[in-house]
């Protein structure tokens, strides 16, 4: 594996990204078309942030990558993995906000056994920095849930079960626990295949009916007991009978950095010890404000790697497509925010953005059963 990594730099924070997912499911086209489709001036001046490779080696292959998705051509299968970090710009500023660790891995990895010594090493190198990520999606081929259904959809998960024994296997020979991330999404990739009518929880309530024990075997690797109950839909390009139609028409590319952030500030509330956040709350004064202003307050207490979010929801901007969903998340982070419940605030402003009409269709997580906002 190439250690493309600079030095870190003090005060930087960072997020790490995995995605998972079989061979040809989707993981190259994704970061390429991600990556690539922000790297022009309009979106930089229609959404306040863009991305920059720390390498320019990097930059410049992922560039090229997405320069043939525009010519028609996908990537080949990727041959080993391949870590990216990016640094995270807010238009305007000099300084990078913070960085973005994105693994690339061939999914047909642990599908075999490594070739030789060297590609063990880089295996188990690999194996340290997924698990050791913030976030994880793991990609269900929409191509395949179309044209096989169940049947592929029970195989997938099954078959990424094992693989998730055989990791932790090298993890306790290693004499290392696996402390598998909690934050799991399922993407459905391929998605501009889905007509526009069926949205994802339309697809996790297929996926937890017709593959339950599929999922609750691998949630029990994952140890992750919603894992199902957050569903993405995504699309890197938008083709038409295999031909790609067009590069810069994507299906929840806006969702996926809240997404993740949604995830990743529950489970600072989930392991924050009791009470803890309500100190910290008393300390800050509340009026209503506007919706994300108070935010920053979290700042105060989150953990430094998670104090990226507030830069983050400023820079993103999607909250302009307020509707009745929203409107009831706000009213709900109003709530919170008078009772001084500072972190169920912060969980409720992530909803209210994860919760417009748009961003609805594509992406699903029950939020009202799971809040913890008292009533
Ligand atoms: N319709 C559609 N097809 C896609 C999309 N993304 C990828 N594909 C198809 O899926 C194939 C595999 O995509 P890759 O991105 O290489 O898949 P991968 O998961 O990186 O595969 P490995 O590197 O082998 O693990 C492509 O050659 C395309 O045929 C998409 O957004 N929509
Ligand atoms: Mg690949």
């Amino acid at each position: 594996m190439k250690d493309n990594t600079k030095k870190e730099e003090p005060g930087l924070q960072e997020i790490s990204f995995a995605v998972f997912g079989a061979k040809n499911s989707g993981k190259t086209t994704m970061l390429a078309a991600y990556y690539g489709s922000q790297q022009t001036d309009a979106f930089c001046r229609e959404h306040g942030y863009y991305f920059s490779a720390d390498s320019t080696t990097d930059g410049n292959e992922l560039l090229a990558k997405f320069h043939r998705l525009e010519d028609g051509i996908f990537p080949p299968s990727s041959p080993d993995l391949h870590e990216y970090v990016f640094s995270f710009f807010v238009d305007g500023l000099a300084e990078p906000s913070f960085r973005v660790r994105w693994m690339d891995y061939p999914g047909g990895w642990w599908e075999r056994e490594p070739r030789d010594m060297a590609e063990k090493a880089d295996r188990d190198a690999a194996l340290h920095r997924l698990l050791n990520c913030h976030a994880c999606i793991f990609l269900i081929d929409g191509e395949k849930y179309l044209s096989e259904g169940m049947t592929y959809v029970r195989t997938s998960l099954d078959q990424f079960r094992n693989e998730g024994r055989k990791i932790q296997q090298a993890f306790s020979e290693l004499n290392e626990s696996s402390d598998w991330p909690q934050n799991w999404i399922i993407g459905l990739s391929k998605a501009d295949l889905l007509s526009p009518k069926i949205t994802a929880e339309d697809i996790s309530k297929d996926i937890l009916k017709g593959a339950s024990d599929s999922i609750s075997g691998l949630s029990k690797i994952l140890n992750d007991e919603s894992l199902g109950h957050k569903v993405l839909l995504l699309a890197s390009v938008k083709t038409k009978r295999n031909k790609i139609v067009d590069p810069f028409n994507h299906i929840g590319f806006n969702v996926l950095a809240p997404a993740v952030l949604l995830a990743n500030i529950q489970q600072v509330r989930d392991r924050m010890p009791e009470g803890k956040g309500m100190d910290v709350a008393k300390r800050v004064t509340f009026g209503v404000r506007k919706i994300f202003s108070f935010i920053d307050k979290l700042d105060d207490f989150l953990p430094k790697k998670y104090q990226v979010i507030s830069i983050l929801l400023d820079a993103l901007q999607i909250d302009d497509i307020l509707d009745k969903q929203t409107e009831y998340f706000r009213k709900r982070q109003e709530k919170a925010v008078r009772k001084k419940q500072i972190l169920e605030a912060g969980i409720e402003a992530l909803k209210a953005q994860l919760a417009s009409e748009e961003a609805r269709r594509v992406y699903h997580q029950p939020f009202k059963s799971h809040s913890q906002v008292d009533e």
